[in-house]
């Protein structure tokens, strides 16, 4: 039996690598299962897993070490399965670009509540800055500041021109790159590494969307640290979370909602609610407002399932 590290998953086989640094292929058996946890995929990369060899030589994955932590999705809005993303991660580098194309602040917020809740640091990186026009430029400054507000790191660059200078902030840390398709994450870990580890695509010119070009998650080895690109994701949505513990998942609406009239406040129209006080003088951003409400709102849908 040997210990392993998935570096990579196809759906049906994952690559692992073995502590001597030779990488093989491996598979698992239909009715593998991780005890609570309701995924199409019991095995994600960055799991540490245990492999055996049988005699006509396949390699089986029999037991993957508990996590130290992982970043889930409910696959769509509406399925009740959910998708692991990755497992023992030191970072998030959420990938978003103003256009071509637009990333939305509720999939921003909806990202950051997910690493929130699942204890992830995230960082937000803007790429493509070398098509923004000016009204634009000023927009980046905003969205910036509003996070930066949130203590959330934010960087702005232009993964077709990188300044490498970025490289450090994963030094020696296991980061996953995420964000929604064609905003240029496996662009963005090409010029990373200076080579072409992955493939890129292009944006659809009707829809001005990814076009799906990473299909399945792998990690690549960089600085004694590791950076993980994954497929592009469309919708978040929130998954196995309580109505009354979304408001904990937004940094500034926990903070001041803890001066609610009501500890239970769910901040939509109870008397004497200090996140509402807080939107209205602009102490809360709007943005992140409608964030959180819809949010709530995928609770409701939840129940009715
Ligand atoms: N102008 C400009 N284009 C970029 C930049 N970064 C990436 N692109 C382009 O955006 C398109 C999509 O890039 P990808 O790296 O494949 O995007 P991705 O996020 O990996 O997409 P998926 O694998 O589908 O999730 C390609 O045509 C890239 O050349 C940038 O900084 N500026
Ligand atoms: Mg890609
Ligand atoms: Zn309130």
């Amino acid at each position: 039996m040997d210990r392993a590290l998935v570096i990579k998953t196809t759906g049906s086989s994952y690559l692992v690598q073995l502590a001597d640094g030779t990488t093989t292929e491996c598979h698992i058996k239909g009715n593998f299962r991780i005890r609570g946890i309701r995924s199409t995929n019991p095995v994600a990369v960055g799991d540490y897993v245990s492999v055996e060899t049988q005699s006509n030589g396949t390699n089986w994955i029999t037991e993957i070490e508990d996590r130290k932590n992982y970043i889930i999705r409910r696959s769509t809005n509406l399925s009740k399965e959910s998708h692991i993303l990755a497992a023992n991660l030191d970072q998030v580098a959420l990938i978003v670009t103003l256009h071509h194309p637009e990333t939305s602040t509720t999939f921003i917020d909806r990202f950051l509540a997910t690493c929130e809740a699942y204890c992830v640091p995230a960082i937000l990186i803007f790429n493509k800055t070398d098509l923004l026009t000016v009204e634009e430029q000023t927009e980046l400054m905003k969205l910036r500041a509003l996070y930066e507000s949130l203590d959330y790191p934010t960087y702005a660059i232009c993964a077709k021109n990188l300044d490498e200078s970025i490289k450090t902030i994963f030094s020696k840390k296991v980061t996953l790159l995420a964000g929604n398709s064609g905003v240029g994450k496996s662009t963005f870990l090409n010029a990373i590494f200076g080579c072409e580890k992955t493939r890129t695509g292009h944006i659809s010119d009707a829809h001005d969307k990814g076009m799906h070009t990473t299909t399945f998650s792998e990690m690549y080895a960089l600085d004694e640290g590791w950076l993980i690109d994954t497929p592009g994701i469309k919708g978040f949505g929130a998954v196995q979370m309580q109505k009354e513990e979304i408001s904990h998942y937004f940094r500034e609406i926990f903070r001041i909602g803890r001066d609610c009239r009501y500890g239970n406040c769910l901040h939509t129209g109870e008397p004497e609610c200090a996140v509402h006080d807080a939107v209205v003088d602009g102490r809360i951003a709007i943005s992140r407002f409608e964030s959180y409400l819809s949010l709530l709102g995928d609770c409701d849908e939840a129940k009715y399932r």
